[in-house]
């Protein structure tokens, strides 16, 4: 093969200054070997994880910073990555630590082996999640293993936003998410309604040590809503013109 292909990472940033060196420390060891870029994608100039990075001796030469200029948010500021992404692989990862960047080579692969999206799993055998907010905890395993089990989905993790996507994927579809982490339910329930191949490997989540979620439960709850009884609607569909047909 002369031509390597290329993963590209993109991370959303809203002030992570204590946090952003050592999460791109992580992710540049983890991808040492793999031609690789580092998108850190944030919403305005005073933002200062940049000037944490701007002040970093060791600063990989993979990091690109990109201003998301798609309107605040860390929906917005994963679009704008994907936008500036040049990767036929794009992995979304988050700033504060909470991902295992390790897992990336195994999850590029399985796109680059036909999936369209590959979801960080934390509710299949293997993964774990650590620490968090109790009911967000439980309304997120039990969003993944209730859409798995009534749909079919082949993932038991729809919402964890690190997530790999082919990029032939994200140029076809209209992402429609506007606020923050609804984006990965809603990605990977359209991949799955087009007929386009998931898959999952096993991951930890730990939440941040260093300042504070910016994830706001009750108010996002009706977007994440949305495209859960989307999936609903789509497998009560196809049983339907099933059991029609045979009729
Ligand atoms: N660009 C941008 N990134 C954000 C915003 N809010 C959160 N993030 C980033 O998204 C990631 C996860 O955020 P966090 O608030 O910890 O959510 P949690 O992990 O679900 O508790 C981190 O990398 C944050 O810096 C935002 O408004 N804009
Ligand atoms: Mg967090």
């Amino acid at each position: 093969m002369g031509h390597e292909s290329l993963t590209s990472v993109v991370i959303p940033v809203y002030n992570e200054g204590p946090n952003i060196r050592t999460c791109v420390r992580r992710v540049h060891e983890a991808l040492r070997e793999h031609p690789h870029e580092i998108l850190i994608c944030y919403d305005f100039e005073g933002d200062d994880t940049l000037e944490a990075l701007a002040g970093m001796e060791d600063r990989p030469a993979t990091i690109r910073t990109v201003l998301n200029d798609l309107g605040r948010g860390a929906a917005p500021a994963m679009r704008a990555g994907f936008q500036a992404a040049r990767g036929d692989v794009v992995v979304t990862t988050m700033a504060d630590l909470s991902d295992p960047p390790e897992v990336i080579p195994a999850m590029a692969a399985r796109v680059r082996q036909g999936a369209a999206v590959v979801s960080g799993s934390r509710y299949m055998p293997g993964g774990l999640q650590e620490g968090g907010p109790l009911l967000k905890r439980t309304m997120s395993r039990l969003a993944g293993l209730s859409l798995r089990w009534l749909t079919g989905i082949q993932t038991h993790d729809c919402t964890n936003n690190f997530r790999a996507y082919s990029r032939s994927f994200l140029a076809s579809v209209r992402i429609e998410s506007q606020q923050g982490f609804e984006l990965a339910l809603e990605l990977t329930v359209k991949a799955w309604i087009q007929g386009l191949p998931i898959d999952e490997v096993p991951t930890t989540w730990t939440d941040r040590i260093q300042g504070q979620s910016r994830f706001r439960l009750l108010k996002w709850l009706p977007l994440y809503l949305r495209w859960y009884l989307l999936a609903l609607r789509h497998s009560l569909g196809m049983r339907l013109g099933r059991v029609w047909r045979r009729a």
